[in-house]
């Protein structure tokens, strides 16, 4: 399945990879073909998980993580639990741009980037992220996220909810670590996209708002090089979803590019990288998608049924494929 320009994406984000396609056909570089992808992903609210308006935190507040790489320089720009404002794509790629540092974080991360033009302060609430949180503030006393905690003693009604119900009405409380039930099929919460433009340039860009429910100033996955995304001119790239908290202590992105370099293909190395999570915490969640210089793309997930995107000069539209785990 060689060949590019190629655009690959986490998810079935097919409208996210047609408009990066439409950059990186008309000649645009692999880096302006990122922004362009990620960004129609925030403006669509892919998944009502990337963008404005999705996934809140434990205090009902959406924020955004967001990474962009440039495999020809190795440059990278990202923003981490950014407030108020809504372009993640776009505020990383003024830090790669504009200044020379790797990321920045929360609200001084939202002031470079009003500094710098993109619109906000913005409230990046929406109708359908308050009411989520509502509905989960008052059926879970236990917030998701911690452990190891004393736990309060009142909580709303139970109500079964995915398998994230963890409070029962009245003071016996059972804590369970439920982080896994935050990521879920319908609950992508991931943008990660890979170009390689006609160029044979290479570079990917990861857009989220992180996980459902987290604690306040939680930084996942989605801003660091190397575990949500990777890319090197040299090799290919990668791009990765899922539970971020895990994922990060790996950085599976960098494995999957580092394995290519040795020689290995994609699926094996995109597979290789999942499993070494998957022997250490069995119940976790995640996937990556790798491609290679040749534009040989494949997939490896675990713990839930994982789809990714394609168009390269082959196909007369998007693909999306699926990866059973
Ligand atoms: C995170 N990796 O912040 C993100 C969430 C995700 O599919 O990708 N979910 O942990």
């Amino acid at each position: 399945s060689g060949k590019y320009p190629i655009v690959v994406s986490t998810w079935p984000f097919v409208e996210a990879v047609r408009a990066a396609w439409k950059a990186v056909d008309k000649g645009s570089d692999a880096v302006e073909a990122v922004v362009e992808g990620c960004s129609a992903c925030e403006e669509l609210r892919c998944d009502g998980t990337v963008g404005p308006g999705g996934s809140p935190d434990e205090n009902g507040e959406t924020t955004i993580d967001a990474l962009l790489m440039n495999g020809a320089t190795m440059e990278v720009g990202a923003v981490a639990a950014m407030r108020y404002v809504k372009d993640g794509i776009k505020a990383a790629r003024l830090v790669m741009q504009h200044t020379k540092h790797t990321m920045l974080v929360g609200d001084r991360a939202s002031d470079f980037a009003i500094s710098m033009g993109l619109p906000g302060p913005t409230n990046l609430s929406s109708s359908e992220s308050m009411e989520k949180w509502k509905k989960w503030k008052e059926n879970h006393c236990q917030p998701n996220f911690r452990k190891n905690v004393v736990p309060v003693d009142s909580c709303g009604p139970y109500e079964p909810e995915d398998s994230m119900g963890i409070c029962s009405a009245g003071s016996s409380i059972e804590i369970v670590d439920s982080r896994t039930s935050l990521v879920g099929p319908h609950n992508h919460d991931t943008i990660s996209m890979a170009v390689i433009d006609k160029m044979g340039h290479v570079a990917v860009g990861t857009s989220t708002n992180g996980a459902t429910f987290k604690i306040p100033g939680r930084v996942g996955d989605g801003p660091i090089a190397g575990s949500s995304a990777y890319a090197d001119d040299e090799v290919g790239a990668c791009g990765a979803t899922g539970d971020g908290d895990i994922m990060m202590r790996f950085l599976p992105c960098y494995q999957v590019v580092e394995s290519m370099r040795q020689g290995m293909e994609p699926k094996l190395a995109a597979k290789d990288a999942i499993s070494r999570i998957a022997k250490k915490f069995p119940d976790f969640m995640g996937a990556v998608v790798a491609i290679n210089k040749k534009g040989e793309h494949a997939g490896a997930c675990y713990g839930w049924t994982f789809q990714y995107s394609v168009r390269n000069p082959d196909m007369d539209d998007v693909k999306v494929f699926t990866v059973l785990p």
